[in-house]
């Protein structure tokens, strides 16, 4: 996908930038002396690059925190309430809390809630498209419910796979569901 594409290089860039950052201010401390004045001063430099980088990251927080999944689709009342079942090695989707063992099939564009729960270890319950490309997950904890909303915008069918090592067949513990 693209997006990833674009993401993974801003990441990139991001990387060297804050490196060749780190690198100018190690070389140019060195050389300075310790009672010079202005930002020839080493202590002060360092003050104004940690209070830049400080700035830059509660910025950074600012505009991502709000767009958590958390706080997705919050205020809305979901269309469909799916009950998941994780347990070695297998996931049962449920439109009530006993299990089921028909096809779930969910509408697009709709608000699903997923209220995941483990009837064993901790799981994690991983949401691909058909291209097996992660679209969102949450935790399968013993003792929890962890409520996961999402709309589906793509018809087609979706895979769950386990996201957290379980067991000896973690690798086999998988479902689907339809979206149309
Ligand atoms: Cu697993």
């Amino acid at each position: 996908m693209t997006d990833h594409k674009t993401l993974l290089w801003i990441f990139l860039i991001a990387a060297v930038l804050i490196a060749v950052i780190f690198i100018a201010v190690y070389r140019s401390s060195l050389q300075a002396a310790e009672d010079s004045p202005g930002l020839e001063n080493p202590k002060r430099k360092r003050f104004f690059f940690f209070a830049l980088l400080f700035a830059l990251l509660v910025i950074l927080l600012a505009v991502t925190l709000p767009k958590s999944p958390y706080y997705m689709h919050a205020d809305e009342t979901p269309a469909e309430v799916v009950y998941v079942r994780a347990e070695q090695y297998s996931f049962n989707l449920s439109r009530t809390e006993e299990l089921s063992y028909d096809d779930m099939e969910l509408p697009a564009g709709k608000v699903i809630e997923f209220r995941v729960r483990s009837k064993d270890v901790n799981h994690g319950f991983g949401v691909y498209n058909d291209k097996y490309e992660l679209v969102t997950q949450t935790q399968a904890m013993p003792g929890y419910v962890n409520r996961l909303r999402w709309v589906f915008d793509e018809p087609g069918t979706y895979h769950i796979l386990c996201l957290e090592y379980c067991g000896m067949s973690h690798h086999i513990m998988s479902s689907s569901f339809t979206v149309n």
